[in-house]
Formats: structure tokens, C-alpha cells, sequence
């Protein structure tokens, strides 16, 4: 049988108030054993709780009856005053009375196990949870209410009907079995891989909105990448020196531009060197250019073109930094900015040029985005199998009822209708207690 477990669902510490929430089967009966009698369900109740004689607080009761609960089971949420004595003690009641703390994500792990929500869904309550940025919330809200999930269903019934197609094809065969499955389960199976791929791509965006879009400054020693980064994310976060080969780490910091979240990394500047820890910087910077969303060239006036010329891509943008200096930049073919970090010139323009570029890259009419590697991943493989599917109908058909089959697995495991064991500890080991 179930335990009924309780946690506290506003952050620890002081406030006005701290709400503890109860789930499982034993809540009507903790109640009553608190003093809390004669609730109506989902009726706000004042009610002094008290436990053996000692009263813990005069307190705001909510009582839900399963299942007309965020878990399915009957709940309960006492709006206590916020202070630490007053939730020790109505903890210490409740661990009394037999009511266990929750695990991390235990309460949204229970109401998908009882049909609340789907995995899909389940993973949007963390991502609000976590939520930093407008398009952070907007996304995962989306998501909560199962426009990802409806998305997804909306492929399996796509599958489902070739799949049918193929299998009634291949139980009454003729002659024309090839023929007639490329006419009717051919033109499906070719548009939901279409759909597929698209989805596939959306997940590119919709993982950048949740994690961050990724911007590295690339460009020679001293052209003025450590005194951008620490222009941009507002503090001196970097060291900035004459020197030559100052920076070695690749330095992050997370910063919100134009409403969307974004990783901005410094690098050691592009060059050759005999210094082993410099060689390791460099290699580093190479790696991070590579897997970034976009990279900002920056270059002051005299710089060579230099290695990085070979780590710049169509889109990317040159800074031309050190306006106050004499002296051209050359651009390579890309669009330049010229700003200085050193009199503030063309900052806000810098500012400006990014927020659009974030809004090019991240908004979308067509939300919901697939949100994170785990569904990518199974899209990718759902999409395979369609495809292998799609070529087998004209060769042998026979072959092509697996392949959609196995589509139809991977697109299950992403809302968490199969293979459901092994993936619900990845899902909901990071959420926080009281969720
Ligand atoms: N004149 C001028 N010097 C700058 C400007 N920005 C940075 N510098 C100087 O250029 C040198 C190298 O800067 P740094 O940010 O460490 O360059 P990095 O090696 O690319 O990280 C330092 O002495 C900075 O003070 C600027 O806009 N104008
Ligand atoms: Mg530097």
C-alpha cells in the first residue's frame, strides 16, 4: 500500500507563510488527528492544529479528495505561519502520526503514476519550477498543458493508421501488395517523417530556451574578449591585462538578453603556444566555438586574421573593438559591429544586435518545442525507424510492420506509456522536495 507523505512546498526559511502538503491515504485521518475536522473539499477552513495537547499553529486548511487532486490520492495543504518553530513542529506531528517525508519530485512522480499528467507534463512542472526567463515559463507552460504531449500523440496516431494499412495489406494479400501499400501507407508515413524531422529541429530551440543559448568570444590575445565579457555580463568577472595569454579557462557566466537565458564564454585568445596550460586554453576555446549557437569575432585594429577566421561561420558577428584606435578591421564577409569596451561606444547597439538575434534563433510561432535531449533522442529514433519503414513498403512489406512498430515504442517512452521504469528515475531525480 501506498505511505502518505508530506513536504514542505514553500522555500525553507522565514515568511509570511509556509504551506505543508500531504499526500496518500492517511490524510483525512492526520487531519482529524491534528484537530483539523469537518473540512469540505477544496474549501479554504481556518483550524487550530494541535498534537498531543501542544498546539502547533492556528492555520489555513485545504483538504482535496482523491482524485480530484494534483496526485490523484486525497491531499492536504495546511498554510501555516512562516515561521521555523512553527514548521518543525507540525513536521515533527506529522512524522509522529506516521506521515513520511517526500522524496525529491515524489508528489508529480505519484500523479503521473496515477494518470494526472503524462512524463512530457511531468517534466514541464520542473522546467516552470525552474523557470528564469519569460520564454523559460512560456515554454514549459505550453508543455504543462500538453500541447508537447498532444504533439506526440498526434505522430503515434499517424503510425497507427500505416501500421494498420500495412498489416491489412499484408493479411489479404494480392498480387499488388507493394503497389497498393506505396498509394495509401506510402504518402502517410513519408508526411509524419516530414513532421518528424521538423520536430527534431524545434528540439535544437526549444533545448537552447530551457539551457541556454551558447555565445563564445573568439578572436587573438588582447583584441578585448575578457573586457566584452565582463562589459556584458556587468562585472569584473574576467581579468583583463596587457599581457598577452591572460586567459586560460574558458570562463562561463549566465546572463538573460532580450528575455532569453544565455551561457556567454570567454576564451583564451587564438594562438600557438609552447606554454602547455596557454595550449590547453586554446584547444578549449577551438571546442567550445564549435558547439556554439554563435560566435562574436572580437578584433581590435592591426589584429591579424589569424586562426580564428577558421572557427567563424556564416551569421556570425565581428566586433570590431577599440573604436577609440586608429585603424581598420577587416570582416571577413560578416556583418561588424564596432564598439569599445573601453569609452562604452556601440555597447548598446552590441545589446540590441544579440536580443534580435536571440529572437530569430528562439521565438516561434509554432511552440510547443520539443524541450530536451531525451525526447530529441527518441524523435531521432522514432524517425529512423519511419524512414527504414518507408523503404521497406516497396520492397518487402512484410518487414515494414517492425519498423513502425518500433517508431510507435520510441515515441511511447517519450510521454512515458512504455518502458516507463528505467527513465522515471532520470526524470525525476532533479526535481525539488515538495514537487
Ligand atoms: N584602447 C582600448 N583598449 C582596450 C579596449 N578594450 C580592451 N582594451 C585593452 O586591451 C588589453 C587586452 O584586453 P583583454 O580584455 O584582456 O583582451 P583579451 O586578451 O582578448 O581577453 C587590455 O589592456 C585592455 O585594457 C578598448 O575599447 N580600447
Ligand atoms: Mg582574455
Amino acid at each position: 500500500m501506498t505511505d502518505t507523505i508530506f513536504a514542505l512546498a514553500t522555500p525553507p526559511g522565514r515568511g509570511a507563510i509556509a504551506v505543508l502538503r500531504l499526500s496518500g491515504p492517511a490524510v483525512e485521518q492526520t487531519l482529524t488527528a491534528l484537530g483539523a475536522t469537518r473540512l469540505k473539499p477544496r474549501m479554504a477552513s481556518v483550524r487550530d492544529l494541535a498534537h498531543d495537547g501542544v498546539r502547533i499553529d492556528q492555520a489555513l486548511v485545504l483538504r482535496f479528495v482523491a482524485p480530484h487532486s494534483y496526485t490523484g490520492e486525497d491531499c492536504a495543504e495546511l498554510h501555516l505561519h512562516g515561521g521555523r518553530a512553527v514548521v518543525e513542529a507540525a513536521s515533527q506531528a506529522l512524522i509522529a502520526l506516521g506521515v513520511r517525508p517526500a522524496e525529491p519530485g515524489e508528489f508529480t512522480r505519484r500523479a503521473f503514476q496515477n494518470g494526472r499528467m503524462d512524463l512530457a507534463q511531468a517534466e514541464a512542472v520542473a522546467d516552470l519550477i525552474d523557470a528564469e526567463t519569460t520564454a523559460q515559463a512560456r515554454q514549459a507552460l505550453g508543455q504543462l498543458d500538453g500541447r508537447l504531449s498532444e504533439t506526440y500523440a498526434g505522430f503515434r496516431r499517424d503510425l497507427l493508421h500505416a501500421l494498420a494499412l500495412v498489416e491489412a495489406e499484408i493479411d489479404f494479400p494480392d498480387e499488388d501488395v507493394p503497389d497498393n501499400l506505396a498509394r495509401t501507407a506510402g504518402p502517410v508515413l513519408d508526411r509524419l517523417a516530414e513532421d518528424l524531422r521538423r520536430a527534431v529541429e524545434t528540439g535544437r530551440r526549444g533545448e537552447r530556451v530551457r539551457d541556454g543559448y551558447r555565445i563564445v568570444l573568439i578572436g587573438e590575445t588582447n583584441a578585448g574578449k575578457s573586457s566584452l565579457f565582463n562589459a556584458l555580463v556587468a562585472r569584473e568577472a574576467a581579468i583583463v591585462t596587457p599581457i598577452a595569454g591572460t586567459t586560460r579557462d574558458v570562463l562561463d557566466a549566465d546572463l538573460i538578453i532580450g528575455g532569453y537565458a544565455v551561457t556567454l564564454s570567454d576564451t583564451a585568445g587564438l594562438r600557438d603556444s609552447d606554454d602547455p596550460i596557454e595550449a590547453e586554453g586554446v584547444r578549449r576555446a577551438r571546442a567550445r566555438a564549435e558547439q556554439a549557437d554563435l560566435r562574436l569575432w572580437v578584433r581590435a585594429p592591426g589584429d591579424p586574421d589569424g586562426v580564428a577566421a577558421d572557427y567563424v561561420r556564416p551569421g556570425d558577428l565581428v566586433v570590431a573593438n577599440k573604436a577609440d584606435l586608429e585603424g581598420a578591421v577587416p570582416n571577413r564577409g560578416l556583418e561588424v559591429l564596432t564598439v569599445s569596451t573601453r569609452s562604452g561606444e556601440g555597447m548598446s547597439r552590441l545589446h540590441d544586435w544579440l536580443a534580435a538575434r536571440l529572437a530569430r534563433d528562439l521565438s516561434g510561432a509554432d511552440f510547443p518545442a520539443v524541450t530536451r535531449e531525451r525526447h530529441r533522442l527518441r524523435l531521432t529514433e522514432a524517425l529512423a525507424a519511419v524512414e527504414a519503414g518507408r523503404k521497406a513498403l516497396d520492397i518487402a512489406p512484410e518487414m515494414a510492420g517492425d519498423d513502425l512498430r518500433r517508431a510507435a515504442a520510441a515515441l511511447s517512452r517519450v510521454t512515458g506509456e512504455v518502458g516507463v521504469e528505467d527513465i522515471l528515475g532520470e526524470v525525476f531525480s532533479s526535481f525539488c522536495i515538495g514537487k
